[in-house]
This record gives C-alpha cells, structure tokens and sequence, in this order.
C-alpha cells in the first residue's frame, strides 16, 4: 500500500526558541521503520520545508495518510491539511497522531479525519494498513478513535504497551531530503535519538506522565548504541527524563565509549534532582561530546512555586544541579514557567534568582494549561475559544492577577534578562564572533525575530485579538 506521512508545519513559531529549533519528525521514522518490512510504500513528507502537500501527494498517490500532532498549538494546522488533503486525495483514508493528539484527541474528531490514533503507532499503523488493504473493518484495529457512520468511537484498548525494541531503529533514510534543514541552535544539520519514552514524575503542567501512566520504557543499549553510531555529529536526545535509570545510564555511557563514539555535539533533557545524584553518571557521559547541553526544568524560584507544581523537588536540587552541571563543564539551559496569577514579587523573585545563579541562559515560559492534564479540566471553562496556537506557552489564555498591561511589561522585562537580549550583557557582534561566516545570516534572522519576546506590545497586540474582554475572541 502506498502510505505518506506528514510533518505539517506548525504555523505558530512567532514566540520561543522554535526558530533555533527544527527537527526530524522522529515519530514518523518508527512508524515508517515498521511499515516497510510490511511491503510497503513509505513516504514521509516534512511541510516545514517545500513542497507542499500537493506535489507529495502527487509523487505518492497514497492510500494511507497520516498525519504528526506533537504539540496542542498544532491542532488547527493538522485539521487544515487534513482538508487539504482530502481535498487532494478523497480516496484516502486519513489519521492523525502523535502525543497532542493522543493525549486529547477531541478537538481532532472532524470530518476531514478518519482516526486519531491514542497509542504509539509502531504496532498499530501496520495492523490499521493490513485490514485496510483487506477491505476489514477497522473497529478492532485498538488504540484510536475512529469516525464512524454513527459517530467517533473508541476502539479496543491495547492489552499493553509494547517494547520500544521491537522497532530498534527509525527509518532515518526517508528524511534524507530534509536532513540539512534540522537544525538546533548553531548545530546543522541534527539528528534526533530516542532511547526511552515516558515519565514516572508527575508534574502538574505536564501532559507526558499522564498519557504514559507514570511509566518509562527503554530501548535496549545495543539498540541506542547502534542508532547513535549511525547518526551524525550533533544529537538531540528526546527523552523527557534523561538518566533516569542510573545503571543503565552508566552501561550506556561505557557501551558508547567501547565503540569509539565521540560527536561534536550532545543535548539532553533532565530534571535537578536526577542531577544531584548522578554526578558519577554525568561525569561518564560529558567525554562524549565536545559540547554537551543539558535542557533543565528549573520551572520555580521558590520552594512554595516548585511545590505548587508537583515538582517533586526543591529549590536546593536546582542549584546544586546547576552547581554539578557547571563543574563538569556541561551547558545549562533552564526554563522558568511564569504564573498568570504572579503580583510583582513573583517577578522579582524569578529575577533575582537568575542574577543570583547566573542563569541568564534560560527560556520563560507561561505556565499554560495543556489539554491532557488535570490543570487543563480544572480551568477549562476560562480556556473557551481560544485559539489553539495560542497553547505555545507565550500567550495568556485568560486575565492574569496585575492586568494584561503590566504582566506583559514585567514577562518582556524578564525575557530582558536572558542571553538573547541583544541589547544586554551579550551583543549582537558577541554572537557573531561565535559563528562561521556562514551562519552569519542565520544567526541574526534568529536573533531579530526572538527581540520580539522583549517587547510587551508585540504579546498584548496578540491577547487583544483573542481576548474575551476586548471581543476579540477567535470562536
Ligand atoms: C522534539 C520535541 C520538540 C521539537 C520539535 C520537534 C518537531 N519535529 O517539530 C522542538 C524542540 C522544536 C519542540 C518545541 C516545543 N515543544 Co516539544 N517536544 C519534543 C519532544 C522532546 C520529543 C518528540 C519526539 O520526537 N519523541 C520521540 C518519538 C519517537 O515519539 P512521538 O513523537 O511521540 O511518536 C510516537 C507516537 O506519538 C505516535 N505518532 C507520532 N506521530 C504520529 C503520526 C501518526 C499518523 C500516528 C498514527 C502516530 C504517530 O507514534 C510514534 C511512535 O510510537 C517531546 C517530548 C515527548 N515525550 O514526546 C516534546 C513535547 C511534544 N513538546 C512540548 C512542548 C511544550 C513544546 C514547546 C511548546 C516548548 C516551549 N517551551 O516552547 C515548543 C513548541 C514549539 C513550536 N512553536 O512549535 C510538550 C508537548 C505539550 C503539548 N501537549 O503541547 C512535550 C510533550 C514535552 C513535555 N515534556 O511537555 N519540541
Ligand atoms: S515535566 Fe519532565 S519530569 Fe515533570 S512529569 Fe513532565 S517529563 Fe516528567
């Protein structure tokens, strides 16, 4: 069967590091590494590069059609080249999935879709292709929604996850044509490796730990050793919670070491407390890579703003973390949430802990209710309307406690305080300085477009448009 699989472009990157940022759809690579071995056709189609859905369309005259849904703020482009798609292929049959999708899939039941997928799709896609192929009915393919003549209805639930092993290593080569455009930060082109999925942690804010039920699956180290082998010289690891099993941790690291492999450039996602006591782990991984950047949910500046969020953790980990990283000479960029409700001593607070700590290096995010999570039911009602470009955590998605004016005015302020303020500790010509001739370009397109984070105007132009208050809302 002729099957393409789409990366839609995500249509909302005004605000965040999303221009630093521009991945491989990795999702889509397992799924493809479990359909080829079926017999059949495979494309994978990136739309944040050219051409359109159209010509892909054309070159795969697909059957199947599915369609990646990493993050809520996509909802409303998945839906538009869902449309765009049937439009172009009626025949074909169209499903949606990916974590945003999975872990709310109602705001996808719409005609132009055939199924939402709720599961990982490395099993189930080549089972929804086989019964398809055979003209079966779908309604025991488990793990989706599926539209039927009578409405959406839940299939079947899986009996249990499966072995992430089971599919050891993406499908890499159908990305080829876009390898050079994955980028992060100056490091191009970047591959993205997977070597565990879930968490057991249980933050409020996060929608990950809900959809996987507290758990963690690993892939096997021959597995991750092999994929690392074969990928280039800058990584992105995608795991949400890197180190978290220390053994294996260490096996990895040894594993890594024995086969030779030593990259330019390594970048993990973990959390303080995994820090504190890993020093031992982290001090067998940092030879690795030239540089290695750690991803830090520092999240609060208080024990009382780190406890309000579930983090499990205090603010004594963050700054022995920050303290470990450093010495080990790895790269710390922490995220900060700002609270809506925050009065001006939640601001000066965040402030003086980055002045204090030096973590000038770190994003700010607005402590956004995701669909999926418990936060997002109990506030719901003040969510009504709202776009959904507008969960990319820099928008407000109701009022907030000093006005729109005056958080706007202090959330620039902060974002005045990072390194990505030009007019700041770090100029332009510094930046510069730190680059090839030919990331030159780059590096000031990127620059100039996250100044807008520091302007207060740009936010509440946006808010104004949506908001309830002023009628702006977007139904
Ligand atoms: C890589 C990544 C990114 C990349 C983008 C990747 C890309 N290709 O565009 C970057 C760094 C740019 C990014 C940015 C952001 N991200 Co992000 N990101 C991830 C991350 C770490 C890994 C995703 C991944 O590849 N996983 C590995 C693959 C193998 O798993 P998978 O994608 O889930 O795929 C499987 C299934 O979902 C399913 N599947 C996937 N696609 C499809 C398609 C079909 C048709 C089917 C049937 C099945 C299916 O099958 C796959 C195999 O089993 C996830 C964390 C996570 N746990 O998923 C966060 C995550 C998705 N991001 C998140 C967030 C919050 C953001 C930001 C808003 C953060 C910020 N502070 O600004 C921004 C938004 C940027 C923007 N404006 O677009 C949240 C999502 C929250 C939400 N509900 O929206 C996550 C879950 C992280 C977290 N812990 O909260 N992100
Ligand atoms: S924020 Fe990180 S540590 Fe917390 S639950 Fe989500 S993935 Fe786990």
């Amino acid at each position: 069967m002729n099957i393409l699989l789409l990366r839609p472009h995500p249509g909302n990157d005004k605000f965040g590091l999303g221009p630093f940022f521009c991945v491989e759809p990795l999702g889509l690579e397992y799924i493809g590494a479990a359909l080829l071995p079926a017999g059949h056709q495979v494309t994978i189609a990136d739309l944040r590069f050219r051409p359109g859905p159209g010509s892909w369309i054309k070159r795969a005259r697909p059957q199947l059609v599915g369609i990646s849904c990493l993050h809520t703020l996509e909802f409303d482009r998945v839906l538009e080249t869902a449309r765009a798609v049937r439009r172009l292929a009626p025949q074909a049959f169209i499903i949606v999935g990916g974590h945003a999708a999975a872990a709310f899939a109602g705001p996808l039941e719409d005609d132009a879709v055939d199924a939402i997928m709720v599961e990982d799709g490395e099993v189930l896609m080549p089972l929804l292709a086989e019964r398809l192929e055979r003209n079966e009915s779908l309604e025991q393919v488990p793990g989706m929604r599926l539209r039927t003549p009578e409405g959406w209805v839940s299939t079947p639930e899986l009996a249990e996850r499966p072995s992430l092993d089971l599919v050891p290593l993406p499908a890499r080569h159908l990305v080829k044509q876009h390898r050079n455009g994955y980028h992060c930060l100056l490091f191009k082109p970047v591959w993205l490796i997977e070597t565990a999925r879930g968490c057991p942690h249980r933050c409020s804010f996060c929608s990950v730990w809900q959809l996987y039920d507290r758990t963690c699956r690993e892939r096997s180290i021959e597995a991750v050793v092999e994929d690392f082998a074969t990928s280039g010289d800058s990584i992105f690891v995608a795991d949400d919670l890197f180190w978290y099993n220390p053994a294996r941790s260490l096996e990895l690291a040894a594993a890594l070491k024995n086969r030779g492999i030593y990259k330019r450039w390594i970048l993990v996602q973990t959390r303080t407390d995994l820090i504190c006591r890993s020093a031992e782990i982290m001090a067998a991984w940092r030879p690795l890579a030239k540089d290695f950047d750690i991803f830090l949910g520092l999240e609060a500046a208080s024990d009382s703003g780190l406890s309000g969020l579930d983090k499990d953790a205090g603010i004594k980990e963050s700054i022995e973390a920050v303290r470990i990283a450093r010495e080990l000479k790895y790269g710390i960029n922490g995220n900060f949430l700002v609270d809506p409700d925050w009065d001006e001593e939640g601001f000066r607070q965040l402030w003086n802990f980055v002045a204090q700590y030096g973590l000038q290096r770190a994003g700010f995010t607005i402590l956004t209710p995701l669909p999926g999570t418990d936060y997002y039911q109990s506030v719901a009602d003040k969510t009504k309307g709202q776009p959904w470009a507008n969960f990319d955590m820099h928008h407000l998605l109701w009022e907030p406690r000093l006005g729109p004016e005056r958080f706007f005015e202090l959330y620039a302020e902060t974002w005045r305080r990072s390194i990505l303020n030009t007019a700041g500790d770090k100029g332009i010509m510094d930046w510069v300085r730190q680059v090839r001739p030919s990331q030159i370009p780059y590096i000031i397109r990127v620059l100039w477009r996250t100044q807008r984070m520091m302007k207060p105007a740009e936010y509440l132009k946006e808010y104004r448009a949506t908001c309830p208050a002023t009628g702006g809302i977007v139904s």
